[in-house]
């Protein structure tokens, strides 16, 4: 067989298997939004802003695996990548991102696999999110796949960052040229500086 004609068999069973990716990004979706607009009816604040997903690229996924020497085998990709479905919840304060993780852990359907802190630790280049990998139990006709799902938490500001940065850096594909680093973490500080400034308002006024 070809590499062209193998490719394409490949992809073509991918797509199949990325079906329950998609069923744990909805499930997922479903319990964002019931906290969301539960939270805020009680508590007149909604800690969600909006959220957006999707599910990794047949031509991604496998792009991934070879880059980083994992086996071409689709029955155990879950093993080896954690963000083959992701989920990226923007908040409007950083307490809402802590919140919402918080509420997220208190479901007994929901296993935290690992937390990355980037807002605790920021990276090198300024970048703050908080990153979860959370696995999650889909019922299909004949049998349960717990699935992991990659959710990134981030406020309003981080995602703004983050979206610029992505579209100004993307061509140089982790290393900007040195002369950008130093400015670019500038403004990561001034991302900051107003998550902090806008958290102190809300937190005066929910005091009140
Ligand atoms: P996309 O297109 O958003 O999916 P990994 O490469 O995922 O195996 P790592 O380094 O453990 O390993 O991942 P990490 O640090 O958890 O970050 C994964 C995702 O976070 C990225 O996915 C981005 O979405 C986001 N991210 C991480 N660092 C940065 C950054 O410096 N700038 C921006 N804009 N986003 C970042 P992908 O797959 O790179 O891209």
């Amino acid at each position: 067989m070809t590499d062209l004609a193998h490719d394409l068999g490949l992809l073509r069973d991918l797509e199949r298997r990325l079906l329950v990716y998609k069923f744990a990004i909805e499930e997922l979706m479903t319990k964002l939004r019931i906290l969301s607009e539960e939270f805020d009816s009680v508590h007149q604040h909604d800690p969600i802003e909006h959220i957006t997903n999707r599910v990794k690229k047949p031509e991604g996924i496998l792009e991934k695996l070879r880059r980083k020497g994992f086996p071409l085998d689709l029955d155990s990709i879950g093993d080896w990548l954690d963000d083959i479905a992701g989920v990226r919840v923007i908040c409007p304060f950083v307490s809402d991102v802590y919140r919402v993780k918080a509420m997220l852990a208190r479901q007994h359907d929901v296993e935290i696999l690992h937390t990355k802190d980037y807002i605790a630790a920021p990276k090198p280049n300024g970048y703050r999110s908080l990153h979860l990998i959370v696995r999650i139990p889909v019922f299909l006709s004949d049998r349960v796949e717990h699935v992991k799902v990659e959710v990134q938490l981030r406020t309003i500001a981080m995602d703004f960052w983050a979206t610029l940065e992505h579209k100004l850096f993307y061509k140089y594909d982790d290393s900007p040229p040195a002369d950008f680093v130093g400015e670019l973490m500038s403004t990561a500080m001034i991302a900051a500086q107003l998550d902090e400034r806008m958290e102190s308002l809300h937190r005066r006024i929910h005091q009140d």
